[in-house]
């Protein structure tokens, strides 16, 4: 049987199948690890696994180390003579790529979190957990890098043990804590049933405690072959595969098992309505079993075009055949469907319900869509996807010809449609293009990126000051013009699964300007009463004051506006409507005791215990704070925060101050409140 006809066969058999994915803070070992799941299916030399970080596809990715992209694969296991399908997603660890991990846990039902042994928890092993549970992603555990206790650190048996008691306790605390009002199953992670295995993923040997009884190996032994050097030795007695691919069969749903409680996650439809028991049992077979299919990620493929990837959540996706776009609300055509075998890719005629695949031919569409079969026109989409992640940077970005404009147009569209942190605005006046990040390093690679297509230059970093609000404004009244209105604007909270919005009723009109977390709200009445005219420069008027607020025209972030009542002269051409609501929008923010804010990244800092001083002394020159140091052995982990304003170029201080010893991470943590003066020297500097 060829490989294509193999996997065509375990598609239908979803028990058979597992969708994962492979999550961690940054450099904890999660493409490295991925390298003995390539080996066990037989696609990559073991020889050189560990080493070669396969899934690393992009060059720049080998060049830095560091995985920018998710990289996804299927691979064929084999588990006691049974085949196995698995699909596994590699994810990036660096914050700056967050809104990657939080698309690709959409289609998969299972999640690897890596621990390093020695950094343990840190803050993106956080993030990642909370957004397993939040996508309703069963996680369990993988403490890797052990070999550095032993090498580094040198800590005798006993020891080890404990440090890896203390990391799943972790672990387990942070799944029972982020699951603690939702839905899904009571997750807990145990050494004793393989749940949570230990070892390192570079030298390709791991360890549960079942194997550990069955082998009657212990840790003395493992410090022992160390010692005398016999890492090989440890390979052959503990192959990494083993513990990995039982610990993802095992503990790691099938499709069927797990969209039974995931699809009250992602979705809010009737789940007793036909098609949302199609998806909660997964089914394919039958007349009425309508196709859903959730996209996730877009790529470009050299020879196939745009490709949209995803998961069949029900039904029988089929090449040659049209499907409904639910948000663009548009019927398209299948070209071709693909399965990712590697840098390679395999065609399928058709993929049952559970798989993850590729389709060509659908040209543009955005990330998040979903496709159903053409009956379902009325069907409600999927939820969407939740980042954790604010912009905060921006960097202006220009052709170096200007007759390349369009084409640099035409890239930054792919770019949008790739990456969800990424925002790009194009000034109406002065045609600038602005690029809105997480930070320098999320920029500098688009703009490398960029540059390989489209020769072009951009500015140093900036950082993205905004205006918020202290307090509600309460409803306020302004009459101008012969019209008059009420609104309000309170604080929009950016995570809605703890406050819903109570102010909002069925029949309001409601505008979500996500770029800096906004919201307009337009009760009913007024919509009922005015034109579509009318209620456009209404609009028109509360945009034009929320992109540059009344203190500094600084953009206004993460407010609420609520026009409760609107009232007109007769024969009212609605011309005053503009600048007065305008107004009126700037008189409630100004209410709401609005000030002028600055970004603040929280840092995490590992290195070797001499370098405190040093460490310490960059973070007080850019004006941070260190708020806890953490040491273990030689090793100290340095948390802190720092002015978003003060973070660039930072890697070059930390990097030859340390000796290129230290290891950081930052990421958005809270808006402050800028004086003037401060913000006068920052505008001086640029
Ligand atoms: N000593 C030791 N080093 C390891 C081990 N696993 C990975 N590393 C090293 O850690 C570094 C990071 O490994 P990666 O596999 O790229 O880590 P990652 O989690 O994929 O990193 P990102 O994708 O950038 O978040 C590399 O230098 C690896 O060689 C291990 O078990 N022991
Ligand atoms: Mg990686």
């Amino acid at each position: 049987m060829s490989l294509i006809e193999k996997i065509s066969n375990l598609m239908t058999n979803q028990k058979k199948i597992r969708n994962i994915a492979l999550v961690a803070h940054i450099d904890h070992g999660k493409t490295t690890l991925s390298d003995s799941l390539l080996v066990s299916a037989g696609v990559l030399a073991p020889s050189i696994a560990g080493e070669a970080r396969a899934l690393d596809f992009l060059p720049e990715e080998q060049r830095r180390g560091i995985t920018m992209k998710t990289a996804n694969i299927s691979l064929i296991v084999k588990k006691e003579d049974k085949e196995f399908l698995v699909n596994l997603i590699d994810s990036p660890g660096h914050v700056d790529f967050s809104g990657k991990v939080a698309r690709a846990l959409r289609i998969v039902d299972g999640a690897i979190v890596v621990i390093d042994a020695v950094e343990q928890v840190m803050a993106q092993t956080e993030t990642v957990i909370r957004q397993c549970v939040a996508e309703g992603v069963k996680p369990i555990l993988f403490i890797n890098k052990v070999d550095r206790l032993i090498n580094e650190l040198k800590l005798p048996p006993n020891q080890i043990a404990e440090r890896i008691e203390i990391i799943y306790n972790n672990f387990n605390a942070l799944v029972k804590k982020f699951s603690k009002n939702s839905s899904v199953p009571k997750w807990r992670s145990s050494t004793r049933d393989g749940s949570v295995i230990f070892g390192s993923a570079l030298h390709r040997w791991a360890i549960s405690i079942p194997i550990a009884k069955e082998t009657e190996i212990t840790f003395d032994q493992i410090v022992d072959y160390y010692s005398k050097n016999e890492i090989e030795t440890l390979q052959q007695l503990l192959p990494i595969e083993k513990p990995l691919i039982d610990m993802i069969i095992n503990h790691l749903p099938d499709p069927i098992t797990a969209q039974k409680y995931r699809i009250q996650n992602i979705w809010k439809g009737d789940l007793t309505s036909n098609v949302g028991k199609a998806m909660t049992n997964c089914q394919t077979e039958g007349e009425n079993i309508p196709l859903v299919f959730g996209s996730t990620k877009i790529l470009m493929d050299k020879h196939a075009g745009l490709l949209v990837l995803g998961r069949i959540f029900s039904g029988v996706l089929k090449e040659k055949t049209n499907v409904f776009l639910l948000n663009t609300k548009e019927t398209r055509k299948i070209q071709s469907i693909f399965v990712f075998m590697g840098e390679d890719k395999k065609r399928l005629t058709q993929v049952p319900a559970g798989n993850i695949v590729a389709i060509s031919g659908l040209g543009e569409i955005n990330p998040g869509e979903t496709l159903v079969s053409t009956t379902q026109k009325e069907m409600l989409p999927f939820e969407e996807i939740k980042y954790l992640a604010n912009p905060v940077v921006t960097i202006a970005i220009e052709p170096e010809m200007l007759r390349d404009l369009p084409q640099l147009k035409r890239v930054l569209e792919q770019f949008d449609m790739e990456d969800p942190n990424l925002l790009i605005r194009i000034d109406d006046q002065s045609g600038e293009i602005l690029l809105m990040g997480l930070g320098e390093l999320h920029l500098e690679t688009v703009v490398n990126d960029i540059s390989l297509l489209v020769k072009s230059t951009s500015s140093s970093p900036l950082v993205i000051f905004v205006e918020r609000i202290g307090k509600p404004s309460g409803e306020i009244s302004r009459d101008e013009f012969g019209s008059k209105v009420k609104l309000l604007v309170e604080s929009n909270t950016e995570d809605k699964t703890i406050t819903p919005s109570e102010d909002k009723e069925i029949g309001d009109f409601n505008e979500v300007l996500s770029q800096y977390k906004n919201e307009i709200i337009i009760k009913k009445s007024i919509i009922n009463k005015f034109s579509k005219e009318a209620i456009e420069n209404i609009l028109v008027g509360i945009r034009s004051a929320l992109i540059s607020g009344p203190i500094s025209s600084k953009p206004v972030s993460g407010v609420r506006v609520i026009i409760t009542d609107f009232e007109a002269t007769e024969g009212e051409k609605f011309e005053h409507t503009v600048p007065l609501l305008r107004n009126s929008v700037w008189d409630a923010l100004r209410k709401g005791e609005i000030t002028t804010q600055e970004p603040i990244y929280k840092i995490q800092i590992t290195t070797p215990a001499m370098y405190l001083g040093k460490v310490t002394s960059v973070i007080n020159k850019r004006r941070g704070d260190i708020i806890d140091v953490r040491s273990d052995q030689d090793l100290i982990i340095i948390s802190g925060v720092l002015p978003v304003a003060e973070s660039f170029k930072i890697d070059q201080d930390l990097r030859s101050d340390t000796e290129g010893r230290a290891f950081w991470q930052m990421s958005f943590e809270r808006y402050e409140i800028i004086s003037e003066t401060r913000l006068d020297e920052y505008k001086q500097k640029q």
